[in-house]
């Protein structure tokens, strides 16, 4: 089975995404997600510029070797454009072997460990008052916990409230440039143990609830919400401080029992390093489509069991529903499942993307069908055409760039 054709589709319903297709000589096709937000045609250029030349011709089959041919094989190896790629080629050849074989994905990654992934889904809200609706919303919606995340007195515009899609008008040529949030951490680590208090007092000890630092606080604070966090007793606190040092996570992991999750921003499994094997954080966040597909997340999801930490793999609306469907075969077949992030696509998205998991009862299931069980309507994906868009940035009240 040799690959005849190697397409990279840009499209834009609501928000953008790059999807890579691959066709074999004996008619089957099979995607992955490609989609690097914010900086999408540097990956569209390095798949149709530099690796699709190179697929032409290999065997379909061959998926750990073509993994590391286009590894190993760039020399400049890693890196979060690289890795996008890699990953679109890897999960599109596991499409493609699933579909060979009959089989949907899960089968062939070991079969089924569990009935369904326990998805989370987002609330938050810019006062207390509106995040309780906003949690009683989502649990209405059918999940079964819960991430909150919270605006701070004080700040205008704050991740995770605000939307993350607004520009602050046009730079020359029409092109948009990031809106600009705002922070304040004093403020921030006095109001969020408060948002925890009112959620728990109304909904009680059972429900999971997540939270996500988004990589704003040093060592020292980080350690002081944790411990701040523990009555409310969190399934985890997530990026509590900027991922690329690891060192960061001893002194957190020193002073806080709240459990700990990293690691969307990373690309491949050696970003972990002591993280896992000082057994620093609890939960990995890397997305299929981040960390070089069902191959790089086979390989961080094993290291990760081997250290006790369990997966938390990261499904916000920028992963298509090409990225979120191999998350979810994944999440049905590895032991150490923890929880999958899981925010629902719109009706654009899902008019260009046809996925065929399910949402029932809190979790998610993939369908029966061989491979991972999405097709990409490239007609209607014509339809909609790329659009430049930024994440925000982040300053400080004072006007110094911070982390977003
Ligand atoms: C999450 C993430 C996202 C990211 C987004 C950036 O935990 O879901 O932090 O909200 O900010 O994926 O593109
Ligand atoms: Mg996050």
């Amino acid at each position: 089975m040799r690959i005849i054709a190697a397409d990279t589709v840009v499209t834009g319903p609501g928000r953008n995404f790059v999807t890579l297709r691959i066709t074999t000589d004996d008619g089957l096709t099979g995607v992955g997600d490609a989609t690097l937000n914010g900086r999408e045609l540097a990956v569209a250029s390095y798949l149709r510029d530099h690796v699709a030349p190179l697929l032409t011709g290999r065997d379909a089959g061959r998926i750990e070797d073509t993994w590391q041919y286009l590894y190993r094989g760039a020399y400049w190896r890693r890196g979060p454009v690289t890795m996008a790629a890699v990953a679109a080629v890897d999960t599109a050849l596991w499409d493609i072997k699933a579909k060979a074989a009959g089989m949907p994905l899960y089968q062939l990654l070991g079969g089924a460990s569990r009935t369904g992934a326990l998805a989370y889904g987002h609330a938050s809200g810019r006062d207390i008052p509106e995040i309780l609706d906003s949690v009683r919303a989502v649990r209405a919606e059918g999940y079964r916990a819960v991430r909150v995340q919270s605006g701070v007195p004080g700040l205008d515009s704050v991740y995770g409230v605000d939307d993350p899609t607004r520009t602050a008008g046009t730079a020359s040529g029409g092109h948009p440039r990031p809106h600009e949030e705002t922070w304040d951490t004093a403020a921030y680590l006095r109001h969020i143990p408060r948002v925890f208090e009112a959620v728990r007092a109304e909904f009680g000890p059972e429900l999971p609830l997540l939270h996500d630092g988004h990589h704003r606080l040093t060592p020292i604070q980080a350690a002081r919400l944790g411990k701040d966090l523990e009555p409310y007793d969190l399934f985890w606190l997530e990026d509590a401080t900027p991922a690329e040092d690891p060192t960061a996570l001893r002194l957190v992991r020193g002073h806080t029992t709240t459990p700990l999750a990293l690691g969307e921003v990373f690309n491949s499994v050696y970003d972990y390093g002591p993280l896992l094997s000082e057994r620093l954080i609890d939960f990995v966040r890397s997305a299929v489509t981040h960390a070089g597909g069902v191959t790089g997340l086979r390989k961080l999801l094993d290291l990760a069991a081997v250290h006790g930490a369990r997966s938390g793999i990261h499904g916000p609306a920028d992963i298509s529903p090409v990225g979120m469907a191999a998350a979810v075969h994944l999440d049905l077949a590895v032991h150490n499942f923890g929880i999958q992030e899981y925010t629902r696509h719109t009706a654009e998205t899902l008019e260009v993307f046809r996925p065929s998991y399910t949402f029932e009862g809190g979790a998610l299931h993939p369908s029966e069908q061989p491979g991972l069980g999405v097709d990409l309507d490239a007609e209607a994906a014509a339809r909609f055409p790329y659009e430049p868009a930024y994440l925000p940035v982040n300053r400080l009240l004072d006007g110094t760039l911070h982390d977003w």
